[in-house]
């Protein structure tokens, strides 16, 4: 509920920026910049400062619905690059979040599929593109993460970053 509370709020904040009806506020990247994930649901880490980074993981994305690696280990309180590259065909994303995060996001993006995701937690990224994602992971513990376009997650399309 507070997601869509956002949203609602994001979209309005864009309306008034850009004026009703200009084809930015009222069309599928309007209602992409207007969503948000619920992050403070549960805790995975912070944006990084990219002049602090301590790892680089190479992440690969196929059309097969698979990140590889799909298991990876951190230590706590380091900043990792996630060089994420779309080695497919399709459009495909990487998303960290906690589970529950991922699962409730999912079913948002089945209903919503044009939605991409720019936030700092993630890259979505078109065929043979390349992005990456810089993320303090501050605690001990598992941090998911997931390909929501529509179908992906759904066919296994995940993974899990271990804190120790
Ligand atoms: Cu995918």
């Amino acid at each position: 509920m507070k997601g869509t509370l956002h949203r609602i709020t994001l979209a309005a904040a864009l309306a008034a920026l850009l004026g009703a009806g200009s084809a930015f506020a009222a069309g599928a990247h309007g209602e992409h910049a207007g969503h948000a994930m619920p992050m403070a649901s549960a805790p995975i880490g912070v944006p990084g400062d990219a002049a602090r980074v301590t790892r680089t993981i190479d992440i690969d994305m196929t059309d097969a619905m698979r990140f590889t690696p799909a298991q990876v280990q951190v230590k706590a309180g380091e900043t990792v690059r996630f060089n994420v590259r779309n080695s497919g065909k399709i459009r495909h994303e990487m998303v960290l979040g906690s589970e529950a995060d991922l699962q409730a996001h999912y079913a948002m993006m089945m209903q919503d599929p044009g939605m991409r995701h720019e936030e700092a937690n993630a890259v979505s990224l078109d065929a043979g593109k390349s992005g990456q994602i810089v993320w303090k992971f501050d605690r001990a513990g598992s941090v998911s993460f997931g390909c929501l376009e529509p179908g992906h997650y759904a066919a296994g399309m995940k993974g899990a970053v271990s804190v120790q």
